[in-house]
Order: structure tokens, then sequence, then C-alpha cells
């Protein structure tokens, strides 16, 4: 097995962690709230990207910002979920890397963001790379070295 040290690890590829754009969660920016919402129950995530037909990355829509819209001053008001689209709510800042990029910045986006958006160097989307994922392979690097020591 390839013996690993601390520069080795924020070197690394991050090929393994990326989960591929077939199997996240999104929606179009022309899609309504209310077929953004759908999803993101039926998903059971929190935020999810928004992606258009050429798989361009344009935002993040989260639970929270839909709910947000729909709140009047004394009333929730459900009907928006219908006529407004999702590229008028979505955030569009977020975290974002290429696919060449290394291990070492997709933990220090991790810091602030459950997920970093993995696009290609023609900027078409790759997948999402979770916390989860890259902390749990952090912590098998970890005990593999306190074995070893
Ligand atoms: P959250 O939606 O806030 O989810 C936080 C954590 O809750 C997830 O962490 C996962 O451990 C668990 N979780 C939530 N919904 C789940 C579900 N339907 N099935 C299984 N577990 C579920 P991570 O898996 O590390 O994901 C971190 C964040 O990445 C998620 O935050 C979500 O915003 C995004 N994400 C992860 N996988 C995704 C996917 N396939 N499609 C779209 N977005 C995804």
């Amino acid at each position: 097995m390839q013996k690993l040290d601390p520069v080795n690890i924020l070197k690394e590829s991050i090929a393994p962690f990326v989960i591929s754009v077939e199997k996240v969660a999104h929606v179009q920016p022309n899609n309504t709230l209310e077929h953004a919402l759908l999803i993101l129950i039926k998903s059971g995530y929190t935020a999810i990207p928004v992606l258009d037909t050429n798989f361009k990355l344009h935002g993040l829509i989260t639970k929270a910002q839909i709910l947000d819209s729909i709140l009047g001053i004394e009333h929730i008001e459900p009907e928006r979920l219908e006529t407004t689209k999702v590229s008028a709510v979505m955030s569009k800042t977020l975290a974002r890397m290429k696919d060449y990029e290394p291990f070492e910045r997709a933990l220090s986006y991790s810091i602030n963001h459950p997920f970093v958006c993995v696009e290609d160097d023609l900027g078409a989307f790759i997948g999402i790379i979770t916390r989860s994922k890259l902390l749990a392979y952090l912590n098998g690097y970890l005990h593999e070295q306190k074995k070893t020591k």
C-alpha cells in the first residue's frame, strides 16, 4: 500500500471523492420554486445545485431560501411557489473548484460548506464532494498513521 504523509494527502487528486452528476439531485434556473421544493423534500437534502440543460452550474438553492421567499408580512403566501423561478431566489456564491485541483482545496472549502461543486476545465459540472466523504477519508488516514507509529 502507498505510504501517505501529510504533504502527499493534501496534494492528492479529488477524483475518488466526487459524487457524479447523475447521482446529484438538482434543479434548473427556470424551474418554479414549487418544483424545487418537491425535489428538496423528496431527496431529503437541505441544499442542492442549480444546473442548466447544458450542465453549467448557476448556483444553489436551499429549503430555507424557498420558505423565506414565501413569507409575507403576516401570512405565508404559498401561491408564490408557482410564480417564482429558482433563479430569483438561489445563491450565486458557492464553493466550486476544478477537477484537477487538489484535496487541500476541497478540505479548506468544506470547513464552511457541506459540499463543494466540481467542474471541468470547460466549466461543465461534474459532481459534488461532500464534507462527510472527506472527513471519513481523513479519519481512516489518521488511524492508519497511528497504527504505524
Ligand atoms: P444536507 O442536505 O444538509 O445533508 C446533511 C447530511 O444529512 C448529509 O451529509 C447526509 O449525511 C444526511 N442526509 C441528508 N439527506 C439524506 C438522504 N436523502 N439520504 C441519506 N442521507 C441524507 P452528506 O451526505 O455529507 O451531504 C452533505 C450535503 O451535500 C447535503 O447537505 C446536501 O446539501 C449535499 N448533497 C449530498 N449528496 C447529494 C446528492 N446526491 N444530491 C444533491 N445534493 C447532495
